[in-house]
């Protein structure tokens, strides 16, 4: 397993902090490279993919039962940030409450943020609440790349056809970048750090 892309080492990773209040929300000028996506679409798993770790995130089979963004501090010069999943109907009221305090806060001003990893299930599509976070992000003009999770659960031929309705969604801004992704066969890791090392070499 690659544990160094540009001058990242990955040995040498910390969960920095698990933040559920928004004073704890770090202010800081690393950079930082987000992760947004609903319940359940892969979010840990990728984190752990891209780490070389097997249980660094932990992988929920509950989905939506922390609010918390979650600070990796990669190599002491960059955070990937896991933010808290989306999209859980069934929960109550005050937790969609805590989720959008929390969400907002991050992104308020956040000079830090380069990236945002929009995750979106490549089986599922896009979903009302993907909608929503797209619109929310074309409007702060917030920049991110899709990430198709999961891609492991298509053959060839479906791939190509989900990932070409993607890349015509008008949800997402022209010209973003469509990236296929799978934490169960380990493909995209390499594709998705070079997309990482790029923006932070900017
Ligand atoms: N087939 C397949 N399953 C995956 C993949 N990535 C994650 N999963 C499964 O999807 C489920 C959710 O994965 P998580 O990584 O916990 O998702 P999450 O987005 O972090 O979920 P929350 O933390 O609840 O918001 C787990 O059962 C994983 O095993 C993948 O690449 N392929
Ligand atoms: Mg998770």
């Amino acid at each position: 397993m690659k544990m160094n892309y540009g001058n990242l080492n990955l040995h040498n990773i910390e969960l920095t902090i698990t933040a559920g209040l928004k004073s704890q929300l770090i202010q800081s000028s690393l950079f930082q490279i987000a992760l947004s996506g609903r319940s359940n679409v892969g979010k840990s798993s990728l984190i752990n993919t891209m780490l070389g770790r097997k249980k660094l995130a932990r992988v929920s089979g509950e989905p939506g039962k922390t609010i918390t963004v979650n600070y990796y501090n990669i190599d002491k010069k960059m955070f990937l940030v896991d933010l808290p999943g989306y999209g859980f109907a069934s929960r109550p009221f005050s937790e969609k409450e805590k989720w959008a305090e929390l969400t907002e806060a991050y992104f308020a001003q956040n000079d830090a943020l380069k990236l945002v990893l929009q995750l979106v299930d490549i089986k599922v599509g896009l979903t009302p609440d993907d909608i929503t976070m797209l619109e929310w992000m074309n409007f702060y003009s917030v920049p991110y790349t899709i990430v198709a999770t999961k891609s492991d659960k298509l053959n060839k031929t479906e791939l190509s056809t989900a990932a070409a309705a993607l890349a015509v969604d008008k949800n997402i801004r022209p010209n973003t970048e469509i990236m296929l992704f799978s934490s169960l066969k380990g493909y995209g890791r390499d594709e998705l750090w070079s997309v990482i090392i790029k923006k932070l070499s900017k």
